[in-house]
Parts: structure tokens; C-alpha cells; sequence
């Protein structure tokens, strides 16, 4: 399969996801977005609301950091051991290193849905305490992703992600900024999918503090 690193780390791998394999997924998806704990849009700092829906797995992530329950107070939901393989099977396929397989233990999901005219600004993953990878998959429509560098002011480069591209952000592109600028296309008609979902998997670096009860 056609490997594309667009800088260290950060690794393309189009068409990774096969159709059936991209229809169960979404399938999966919808299941997750139900309430309670289901798709919402979280709501920032600043009282705005974003315009992408996201579903939480594991960790319910809020702006800005991680929480056990969801926005409605319901515990979130699990993140299933299948998923786990999943993202060390990306990892592999972009990154080709089995050595570090089974040391990726990622344990959270964020389901991202894009309807009608939704987006996501330029932003940074910094609330994982991890700096593991984050494994993401596309599916339905294409988008344009912008992808930029450690500093806001960097310049970018838009990539045209489509429905089950794999894309790995690790090592020194961790941390870089990136954002999903429009739609384009719509998917495959089999997903029966209007507008787009995203799924990135990562490591929160987390999990001891709920051993010990620490989070909220
Ligand atoms: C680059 N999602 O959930 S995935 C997000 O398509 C997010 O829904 C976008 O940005 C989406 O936070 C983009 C690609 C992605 C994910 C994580 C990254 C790019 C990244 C982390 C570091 C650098
Ligand atoms: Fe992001």
C-alpha cells in the first residue's frame, strides 16, 4: 500500500480502510452516538459551541482535558479491545515498526461527525498526557485537512483526506497544529453516510490516575 510522509511522523496511507471494514465502523459509530454519553457538540471556554459532533470512548474529552463522564453526566463509554488492535494496526501499516507494536495501548476515542457546513479550526492536541500517536480514520465524504507546523504563524499544507485514509501523527508532528478547512465529495454510497466522521484513537496517559481514583 502507498505510504505518504508528509513530514517525520507524520504518515498518509490513503485507502488503508477497506469498504467493509469502513461500513462497520460506521455502523459502530452511530451505535456509540446514541445518548446517553452519545454525540454532542462540546461546548468552549468562550460559550461557543463547536460545529463538529464528537462521541468520546474511554475519555470524554472536553475542552481542554479529560473527564470519566460525558457533557450529560453519564459515564462514558468504553473503548473496545478491537479498537485497541486497530490502531496498532495503523500503526504498523504507517510506520512498518512491529518493535513498537505492543506498546501502543491507545484508550480513548474521539468520534468526530461533519454535517452540512462543519469544521474544525486550526488547534493542537495537547490534553493526552501521552505523546504516543494518534491513529485517524476517515469515512463518507472527503475533506480538505490542513496540516500545519509547531508554531501558529508556520505556513500548512491542505491534504484532500477520503473515506478510509489512515493518517498517523506522531513523533515531532505530534503537537503541530491542524484543522479540517470543508468538505468535498461525498463517500462511498454503501456507508449510506451524509457528511463525514472522522475517528482519531490515542493514548490519554491516563489510566493511572483512574486506578487511583484521581479523575472526576
Ligand atoms: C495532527 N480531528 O479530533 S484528524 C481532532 O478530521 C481532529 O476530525 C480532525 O483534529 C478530523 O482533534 C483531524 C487528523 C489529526 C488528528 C490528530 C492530530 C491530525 C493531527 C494530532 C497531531 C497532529
Ligand atoms: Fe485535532
Amino acid at each position: 500500500m502507498r505510504v505518504r510522509e508528509l513530514a517525520p511522523g507524520a504518515v498518509h496511507v490513503p485507502g488503508w480502510l477497506e469498504l467493509g471494514a469502513q461500513i462497520s465502523l460506521v455502523e459502530s459509530c452511530r451505535a456509540w452516538g446514541k445518548a446517553p454519553a452519545g454525540f454532542h457538540r462540546t461546548r468552549l471556554p468562550s460559550g461557543h459551541q463547536m460545529s463538529v459532533q464528537t462521541v468520546c470512548l474511554g475519555w470524554h474529552w472536553y475542552a481542554y482535558g479529560y473527564s470519566e463522564r460525558a457533557e450529560d453526566g453519564a459515564p462514558v463509554k468504553p473503548f473496545p479491545e478491537w479498537l485497541r488492535d486497530l490502531g496498532r494496526e495503523g500503526l504498523l501499516a504507517a510506520y512498518g515498526d512491529f518493535a513498537v507494536l505492543n506498546q501502543y495501548s491507545p484508550d480513548v476515542a474521539l468520534v468526530n461527525l461533519y454535517e452540512g457546513a462543519a469544521k474544525l479550526g486550526m488547534h493542537r492536541d495537547s490534553d493526552e498526557r501521552s505523546r504516543a500517536p494518534v491513529v485517524s480514520l476517515s469515512l463518507g465524504a472527503s475533506c480538505t485537512f490542513r496540516f500545519g507546523g509547531t508554531e501558529r504563524s508556520a505556513g500548512w499544507q491542505d491534504i484532500e483526506l477520503r473515506s478510509g485514509d489512515l493518517f498517523v501523527f506522531g513523533g515531532p508532528t505530534r503537537l503541530n497544529y491542524h484543522g479540517v478547512v470543508a468538505l468535498g465529495d461525498p463517500g462511498p454510497p454503501e456507508l449510506a453516510l451524509a457528511g463525514r466522521i472522522n475517528v482519531t484513537l490515542r493514548e490519554s496517559g491516563l489510566s493511572h490516575d483512574r486506578q487511583l481514583g484521581l479523575a472526576l
